[in-house]
This record gives structure tokens, sequence and C-alpha cells, in this order.
């Protein structure tokens, strides 16, 4: 009995997935390139912390049932007559912005962990008859389930990435209500799991926009350097349906290049092709190129940089010359605002404050950020790392676990592969080593280097001490051999001691590649002074970034440093009354916005390093 009844289940299961999966939802490319229309603004939302709106009272979800009944929250209704119960009303319900989280904008949801329901009516009338229609959104934190009126177009799990889903067959010229149930529960099997020390902002985070597009269209491109050359670029077209001998072209008009392709069965069109004379993209001469796909009457236009970068020995080398990363870890987050960052303008803020600091390059941490991000470091000329949301214990036995991260990793190097900024994926942050782990890692890396060959893959690994003598620290990491770069994280002078220790300690790392150390750093009270042997004030803070950018110094392969982190971030680990109050204070700038002591320890460094690698 209890057999049938499963097989049941997942009979309906299947249905409903694979009447998602009918049409073509792969990831469009390059979504502010072809004039969306925004649905950003507000949105009423019903928080559901019990999800009446999508169990019915035998917990069994709506949206699997025939006929789901008033009680669907997704069906947007409101009573045919007095007599007519319905319990909900988004009309009536308050608005959030959308982009946004929930935390920040209303004080009783600073610290709501489920489900919240969103809606928002719209009309639109296409330009074409015959043109398709998407929806795009830019990251939904965590599980969303999204519906257009009353019919479900899919599921999306995790925080950070984009996705969309044709709805053109669904689409009204007015009174259309799209529907998205938020759900940012965290969970054990999840990618990240319960664990970590940022806040677990929920809501619909990035951009929403409606993508119309001609029938046949231009999902998806790759143009970048062909690896190992800096003479030729290489990459595909891919079409929205597998029609074969398609034209595509590839035009950069500024070098007086069209390379002509032809598709496949599938859609595809691989091309080469060779540049006489080409203008590298580097953090000095972030050089953008105008480029035009064009198949038919369908065209879109990017703006692209080339570069190459690879690693020799100990050295990485931006387009064939060494190169030194002064870098600082982020957070996507606007400190000022306590909230997460979702715009041009964040960005700016964020990116900014790095160039303050003379970087000329970033770390995304703990999770991939939003375009802004990437998009304006290819204009400002910053190099990125980007970050899988593997971070410290995830369940590296569950194959659901692993699908989920290779699925967030496939859909960032998706979206990004096109930014020259771009140099590192990583895979994940601070995970114990064991053997299900790194075959976990192993597996993410293969993945990576398989859709993408022209970047560096790395992760942040951890150091130990030689149970024999305290002031001997290893990185030694069975992962690390896959890696290009060796990157680890330590707090010599924070959770290990304090500051003097780095005046002691030798680093034992075994690797001929080049070393970076993806996180140090210390906390301080923005304002609190005292002397520099008192925790949480700007003078310790200073002492420890001196200390261990000297010690650092002496790593024969270290070639590049992310120190964290910019700004001080919220977590709710950080309890401590009067100096975090929620807040983790690690920030080389305070909650306010105001520089703290080690931020100019860490501003001259990096003034020396440049010379030094000039
Ligand atoms: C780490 C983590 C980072 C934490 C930081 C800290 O190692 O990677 O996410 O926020 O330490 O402040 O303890």
């Amino acid at each position: 009995m209890k057999l049938t009844r499963n097989c049941f289940l997942v009979l309906i299961f299947c249905c409903v997935a694979s009447q998602a999966n009918s049409e073509n939802n792969s990831l469009i490319q390059n979504v502010p390139g072809r004039a969306p229309q925004s649905l950003n603004g507000k949105w009423n939302y019903i928080i559901d912390p019990y999800e009446t709106g999508y169990y019915d009272y035998r917990y069994k979800p709506f949206d699997e049932m025939k006929n789901p009944g008033n009680g669907a929250f997704f069906l947007d209704r409101k009573p045919k007559d007095k007599t007519d119960l319905i319990e909900y009303s988004f009309d009536d319900s308050p608005t959030l912005w959308v982009p946004g989280d929930w935390n920040s904008q209303d004080e009783k949801l600073l610290y709501y962990e489920g489900t919240i329901w969103y809606r928002r009516l719209f009309d639109y009338k296409k330009t074409v008859t015959d043109n398709r229609v998407y929806v795009h959104f830019g990251a939904v934190n965590y599980e969303s389930d999204i519906y257009l009126n009353g019919k479900k177009l899919g599921k999306h799990i995790g925080g950070f990435t984009p996705f969309n889903y044709e709805i053109t067959d669904l689409l009204k010229e007015s009174g259309n209500s799209l529907v998205v149930k938020v759900d940012n529960k965290r969970k054990k099997e999840s990618v990240p799991t319960l664990n970590t020390d940022w806040w677990n902002y929920g809501g619909i985070t990035r951009d929403v926009s409606l993508v119309e597009v001609t029938k046949t269209f231009i999902q998806d491109y790759k143009i970048q350097l062909k690896k190992g050359f800096d003479n030729e670029i290489t990459g595909f077209v891919q079409l929205n349906e597998g029609k074969a001998q398609q034209v595509v072209s590839i035009n950069i008009p500024e070098l007086k290049i069209t390379i002509i392709a032809r598709t496949d069965s599938t859609g595809k069109a691989i091309f080469s092709g060779k540049l006489k004379k080409i203008d590298l993209w580097s953090p000095e001469n972030p050089k953008l190129y105008t480029v035009e796909v064009l198949c038919g009457e369908n065209f879109v236009t990017d703006k692209i940089g080339f570069r190459t970068i690879e690693t020799r020995g100990t050295d990485i080398l931006l387009n064939g010359k060494s190169i030194f990363l002064r870098g600082i870890c982020i957070h996507e987050e606007n400190a000022l605002r306590g909230g997460r960052a979702y715009s041009a303008q964040d960005a700016q803020m964020l990116l900014n404050s790095a160039k303050e600091l003379n970087c000329n390059y970033v770390r995304l941490a703990h999770y991939p950020h939003s375009e802004y991000m990437v998009r304006l470091a290819d204009e400002m000329g910053i190099l990125v790392w980007e970050e899988d949301p593997v971070y410290w214990t995830i369940q590296w036995e569950n194959p659901a676990t692993l699908a989920n991260a290779m699925q967030q990793l496939t859909d960032v190097i998706s979206r990004d592969k096109n930014r020259a900024c771009v140099i590192f994926w990583s895979m994940a942050n601070e995970t114990p080593v064991s053997d299900a782990r790194n075959e976990f890692l192993k597996k993410l890396a293969v993945h990576a280097r398989l859709l993408d060959d022209t970047r560096l893959i790395s992760a942040a690994l951890e150091n130990h001490t030689n149970p024999n003598n305290p002031n001997e620290k290893i990185v030694e990491d069975p992962f690390a051999d896959y890696v290009d770069i060796v990157n680890f994280n330590q707090y010599i002078g924070w959770y290990d001691g304090t500051p003097e220790k780095c005046d002691k300690v030798n680093w034992i790392i075994k690797y001929n590649k080049p070393v970076m150390i993806s996180e140090f750093g210390g906390s301080a009270l923005q304002g609190k002074h005292g002397d520099a042997q008192t925790r949480f004030t700007e003078e310790y803070q200073e002492d420890l970034y001196a200390r261990t950018l000297n010690m650092l110094s002496k790593i024969p392969q270290f070639r590049g440093v992310t120190p964290w982190i910019l700004y001080d971030f919220r977590s709710p680990k950080r309890v401590l009354p009067k100096i975090q109050d929620g807040w983790n204070r690690k920030g080389v700038i305070g909650q306010n916005g105001t520089k703290k002591k080690a931020f100019f320890v860490l501003k001259k460094f990096y003034d020396q390093m440049e010379v030094k690698y000039k």
C-alpha cells in the first residue's frame, strides 16, 4: 500500500516537472543587453510560516492537485460573491520592494526564516506577435516556486544564481498575476547548509524582468580568447532551437573582424578566428570591445574584454606578465543599509571602496554575487574570484547536495563566462578534509574545467599546526593537487593566539604553485580605541594587519591576498553586546562607512606591492 502511494506521488511530481521543462528554460545570456522590461518595484506579500497557501490540511501540495481550490495562494483568487470563502488577499496585503531582502525592509522580518509569497500584477504587449517572452530572476533566496496566471512555471533551488522561464503561452495583454513562493529556511542538505557566518537574507533579492525575443533567438554565447593564445578568439553561439545550418556571425567592429559560423542540429555554432592586433584587458587597461552576435534578424550586443590568465610555477601570469593580486573579500551586503546589495549603485559603492584600498582584485565571498558586480568589475579593471556556496560542512555523501552544488556552479559559470575580470572559479570555503569531501570537490573541479578551460580553479583551504611545534604551520590538503592556485584561510592573531604570534610562525607549503591567502583578519569596532593588546580595538586590528602582512610576505610562493573583509557585515552568530550586536566586525570599513586604522595599513602594503610588480 505504502509503495503504491509513493509511486503515485512520484508520478504526479514527474508530471509537474516535465510540464515545467517542456519549454526551453535554459539560461538566457546577457539579459541586461536585451532591453528587458523591469518587474522591479512594489510586490504584495503574505507571510506564511505554516505554508498554508501551499499545502492543504492533509499536507498535500496544492500545486500537485487537479483542482486546488480556494486555499492555493498561487491562484491569486478573489471572492466571486459574498458567500465565497477565501482566506487570503494579495490585493489587501502590504508590499515589499523587489529586488531586496525582506529582513531589512520590515523590522518584524529581521530574523524571519520561512515562506513568504510575493505577487506582482503586470500588463505586457508583445512588440511582434510571433515573439517569445521569458520571465527572468537574477536571484531568489533560497527556494522558489513560480506561478503565472495560476500555472506553475517551475521550482528553483539556490539563492544566488539566475533562472528564467518561457511564459509566451500564458501571457495576457493585461492583468497578469506573477506569484512567487519564496522559502529561505536553512536545511542540512542545502548548499550552503544550516551553518554559516552571514545573514540568511530571504526574498527576491535581485532584478526581475521580462525578456522578449524572436521565435528563434540567440540564447547563449561564449566569446573568449582561446586557452594559451592571445591572438585567437573562440567560443560558441547557441540558439534556443535545434535548427541546423543557421548562419551566425560574430562582429567586433573596432577590430574590423567578422567571423561566420553555421549551427549544427542542436542549434549550436562553434567558431574560432584570428585577431591581428588586440588591446588586452588588464586592471591598468580595462579595455572592453563592443561585440555583436547576429543570426538572421536576431542580434545581441555585449562588451567583452580579452585577456589571458595562467600559472607558471609559482607565478600567476596575466597577459603573460607576473602579477600580485592585491585583494579584499566582499560579502554581497550594503553595510550602510544593513541589507543585501542588489543594485548598480551598491556594486559601485563596494568596488569603489576596494579601489580606494588600491586593490586590483576582489574575492566575492561566499556565493555568486549579482551580475552588476562582475560587469562593473569588468569596466573598472578589477579581477574577480567567484565562489560556489560550498561552505564549511555540507552533506558530502548526498548525491542531491552534489547535484545542487554542481548546478549553482554551472549557472554562475554560464552567466559570467564572458567577463574578462573573472579569473577564478572557487569550489568551496574551509571544508574539512575527508575522502567524501575530496571526491565531492574533485567532481566540481572537473566539471568547472569542462565548462570553462580558460580560467583558474581554486578553493579556500585550511591549514594546520605541526603537533610537535606550535609555531610551524602546514598547508597540506589532497584537494590542493587539483587546483591551479593554493589558497588558504588563516587567523593567527585572532582565533589562534595574539598578533605577536605572526612574528614567530614558519609556513610549510610544499606546492610548486602560486600561494594566496584567501582570508586573514580580526574584529574591531569602528571608533573603539585602546592599546594593541586590547581585543576589538582598531589598534589591535591595525597591529594584526601589519604583523600578518609581514609574516605572509616571507612565503616564497606568495602571490596575492584577500583579507577578511571590506565592510563589517551582519551575522546572527555575533552576539557580543555593545561590540558585535549582530555584526561581524572584521571589516576594514565599519558599518557606518568609516575606515578603520587597518584599512590604511593594507593600503600602504598594496601601494608597495604595486611598485614591486610594475
Ligand atoms: C572564516 C569564514 C568566514 C567567517 C570568518 C570569521 O574563516 O570563511 O565566512 O566570517 O572566518 O569572521 O570568522
